[in-house]
């Protein structure tokens, strides 16, 4: 595509060409060290990145010493996981510099457009959670809450999928081989983090304390990012740590003659910041995964205090300067790491230093499901983190007293609500103390924080009602709309100005819009073209030609059972076998998407994906069917993929069981780049549903509670299945080998799982109600203005679900953060 007719002509205002064609060449030759006439675009890439970025330096310091001098209220969101993908698009357009830089290197003889398919992705997380925390930095910055994102800069990101004879392979992410031209190596801002050793207890009665000894030591090393706003001068910092061996460790090893030893050592602690865990929703309990996340927590600890106590004596105020956000449990050793630090370091007295905690910390819960609760068992905490152990068998005491004395003795409701699960090996509880330590408990959407409240934390919701509350969440419009959609970017403009990119409620103005003339015409242009951009990239990826005309239906995201892919393939099937049965009828064409990844250890995930990729093979190679149904698996889901798989979806699948995914994102992104969703009411379904109104998506299936009944009523899969002629005949496929010619009973446990072990969630239950809506899909599809006025109307609803929104609601209402003052007013360009 062209994106050059989409860039705005008033950039050139603010920047020169001539000067930035300069500043490139200058940081090809000073920073790269290479002559223009050997470079290679990687090399042009770097120069170009360092001219940008030095736009976002001055703008850095203006804010950080603005932050600095004001004394603000710092915001820190501490979260094991920052999705963040590609920088420099996203860069140029916070800065309005796109047309500029274009125009700069095509003088200098270089196209953008290779150099940006050349970055590769931050890949910091496994997926929803981690690129909600990107979208919330991008917001924090635009709206100008004054927010640090504190990390892990994994020397791996997520893992990268190739698909082999139809099956995942996973191969590393070394994402930082040719160098990260976004990032400040902060040597200097390093802190000790200490495992392992025991306690010892000094002094007696009141003067008694325990002091910490005979630990390993790592040493954790700052680099920092810089994180622009959209619209304003406003910029935040994103600091992620990377372990660093101490000399200590080395010398000892080294003057004992064990050179090998020493360098082992060396990477032995190093390995902390090594690699992403690549299991989103079933924790590995793995001793290396906790050690990761004390890392961080206690590194971004130290920093968080070691910053209040240069402007600040005493710990009296802290709470008034520092918010600490924890997104979901994986920083919860933040909470006894503040008390360690607070106690055994500055003799704060404990219960002082406990209603500090109370004043700080809040959590986010992003999962109700029993195996995605994160606990550690106590024999490798005690292990691993001695002192915050004992930390927290003290803040259990303290607290099951405290219940004791309110509600009298309940032994009952003391083992609910205990940090320690006495049941079997005894493990720490990581989201009880997460509760139990917060002044607010979040869930991600109304559904699942009403859940929240009725199942995980109905006790706690019991005892303090006041700490629970809702944060829907919300998507960054500068990426998932601007940036990734430049032709509907571009038509909105026209429609209702360049205003939704920091008010995403203007986008409600298109509903007048749909009345004049040639838009429609317009949005359907702009999605075709975007369809033809997937079609090129599928074609040269996959070799299969897909045509854009075709209904283009789109399921992307991590591949887990809750979320159903197994319900869009039953319904591809069944399609399948009715077009062999009536290859006359008017079928509208379909092309079916899949993509995402399985955690390497999920075995069942790892053979959705192999019938998602042999029922595509069967299906794209039968020539009865020809263009009215091809399946496509495209493999290495990631934020850049997504930029370019999401603006060319028609349908949007959003099909979990009801009552199981937390809120979704996806579901935003779709239908802010006009697709039509359908979907369960789960999640942030529910409210997408009440913004764009019962005519705009197409809602199927089960309800909450109905899933709650079915399952009560003793749930029988079995008489779905043998009712259901067209379900069966699909399953039996499966189960026959029609799939797998080349091995028969390859598929034979996913049949079992559904028909014969209970279908846990729920899929034949759902099938006659989704089989049924995607023939009404087709049906609306067939009338291409009913269709498109339907997107629009679904784009224009979108205005709540920009993470701005969510940002602001955050800060008024948990964080009490108030916006830095930049001394040329906030509104930048
Ligand atoms: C925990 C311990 C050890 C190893 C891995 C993990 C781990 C890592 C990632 C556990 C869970 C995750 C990710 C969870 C996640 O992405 N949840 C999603 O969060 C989104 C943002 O709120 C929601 O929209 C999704 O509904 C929810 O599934």
């Amino acid at each position: 595509m062209d994106l050059t007719q989409f860039e705005h002509q008033y950039d050139h205002l603010t920047h020169d060409v001539a000067d930035v064609k300069r500043a490139i060449s200058n940081k090809l030759m000073y920073t790269v060290g290479k002559d223009p006439v050997s470079a290679r675009p990687e090399d042009w890439l770097h120069a170009v990145s360092y001219a940008v970025r030095d736009h976002l330096v001055e703008r850095w310091m203006k804010t950080t010493r603005a932050q600095y001098t004001q004394d603000v209220k710092r915001v820190y969101y501490l979260s094991a996981e920052f999705l963040i993908g590609r920088t420099f698009t996203n860069a140029m357009l916070a800065l309005d510099m796109m047309s500029v830089v274009r125009q700069a290197l095509a003088e200098l003889d270089v196209d953008l457009d290779v150099l940006t398919e050349l970055e590769p992705d931050a890949a910091l997380g496994n997926g929803g959670l981690g690129r909600l925390a990107a979208c919330f930095l991008d917001s924090m910055a635009t709206v100008g809450v004054p927010g640090f994102g504190y990390g892990i800069r994994y020397d791996y990101g997520m893992f990268r999928q190739r698909i082999i004879d139809g099956r995942q392979m996973e191969s590393p992410d070394y994402w930082l081989t040719h160098g990260n031209p976004w990032e400040f190596q902060r040597p200097e801002i390093t802190y000790t983090v200490r495992f392992g050793g025991h306690l010892e207890s000094v002094g007696q009665g009141t003067d008694s304390r325990v002091r910490w000894v005979g630990t390993d030591d790592v040493l954790a090393m700052a680099y920092d990012t810089i994180i622009p706003g959209y619209g304003t001068e406003a910029t935040n910092t994103l600091r992620l740590w990377s372990a660093k061996a101490t000399e200590e460790i080395n010398l000892n090893a080294f003057n004992r003659g064990n050179y090998f030893g020493a360098v082992e050592g060396k990477n032995h602690s190093e390995n902390v910041s090594r690699v992403l865990y690549p299991d989103d929703s079933t924790p590995s309990g793995r001793e290396l995964r906790l050690r990761q996340e004390y890392f961080f927590c206690s590194a971004s600890l130290q920093d968080i205090v070691h910053r209040y106590l240069r402007t600040h004596t005493g710990f009296d105020a802290l709470p008034d300067k520092a918010s600490i956000h924890l997104n979901d449990t994986h920083p919860v050793l933040a909470i006894p790491e503040l008390m360690r630090i607070l106690v055994d370091e500055h003799q704060v007295e404990w219960t002082k230093a406990w209603s500090l905690c109370k004043r700080i910390f809040s959590y986010t819960n992003h999962t109700l499901m029993h195996e995605a609760l994160e606990t550690w068992p106590i024999e490798i905490f005690g292990r691993v983190l001695p002192r915050h152990l004992r930390i927290i068998f003290d803040i259990n005491a303290v607290f099951l007293a405290e219940i004791t004395s309110h509600v009298g003795s309940d032994a009952d409701l003391l083992r609910r609500v205990s940090l320690i699960d006495e049941r079997g090996e005894r493990r720490v509880r990581m989201a009880y103390l997460a509760v139990v330590a917060s002044h607010s408990v979040n869930g991600v959407s109304a559904l699942h924080s009403d859940l929240m409240q009725q199942s995980i934390f109905a006790d706690f919701a019991h005892l303090w009602p006041e700490r629970f509350n809702n944060k829907t969440n919300g998507v960054t419009p500068r990426r998932w709309l601007a940036q990734a959609n430049p032709g509907l970017a571009n038509l909105i403009d026209q429609r209702v100005g360049r205003g939704w990119r920091r008010q995403l409620d203007q986008l409600d103005g298109l509903r007048h819009a749909m009345e004049l003339p040639g838009f429609l015409g317009a949005v359907r242009r702009v999605k075709r073209q975007n369809k033809e951009r997937l079609a090129r990239y599928v074609q040269q990826h996959l070799g299969v030609t897909l045509k854009p005309e075709a209904l283009f239906d789109v399921q992307v995201k991590r591949i887990h059972e809750y979320k159903r892919q197994l319900l869009n393939v039953l319904h591809v099937i069944t399609r399948y076998q009715r077009i062999l049965d009536n290859p006359d009828a008017q079928w509208v064409p379909r092309v079916v998407v899949f993509a995402g990844k399985a955690a390497s250890a999920y075995h069942t995930a790892k053979l959705i994906i192999k019938l998602i990729n042999d029922v595509a093979r069967v299906i794209n190679n039968d020539e009865r069917i020809g263009d009215r149904l091809k399946v496509v698996f495209i493999p290495n889901y990631s934020v850049s993929l997504a930029e370019i798989i999401i603006p060319a979806a028609d349908l949007s699948e959003q099909i979990s069981t009801a009552g199981t995914e937390a809120s979704g994102t996806g579901n935003m992104k779709f239908a802010l780049n006009g697709a039509l969703t359908i979907g369960t009411l789960d999640g942030a379904n529910v409210e997408i549903l009440d913004n764009v109104g019962a005519d705009n998506i197409f809602i199927f299936g089960n309800t909450t509670p109905q899933v709650a009944e079915i399952r009560a009523h003793g749930y029988q899969p079995r008489q779905i299945y043998e009712s259901n002629p067209a379900l069966a005949q699909a399953l039996n496929a499966i189960r026959d080998g029609v799939f797998s010619p080349d091995e028969l009973g390859r598929f034979q446990q996913i049949f079992d799982t559904l028909v014969n072990w209970g279908d846990h969630y729920l899929l034949l239950a759902d099938y006659a109600s989704y089989v049924e809506t995607q023939s009404k899909v087709d049906a609306i599809y067939r009338n291409s203005d009913e269709w498109t006025r339907r997107t629009v109307l679904n784009i224009a609803g979108m205005g709540p679900f920009s993470s701005d929104r969510t940002i602001a609601q955050y800060a008024d209402e948990i964080w009490k953060s108030r916006p830095v003052v930049l001394d040329f007013g906030p509104e930048g360009i």
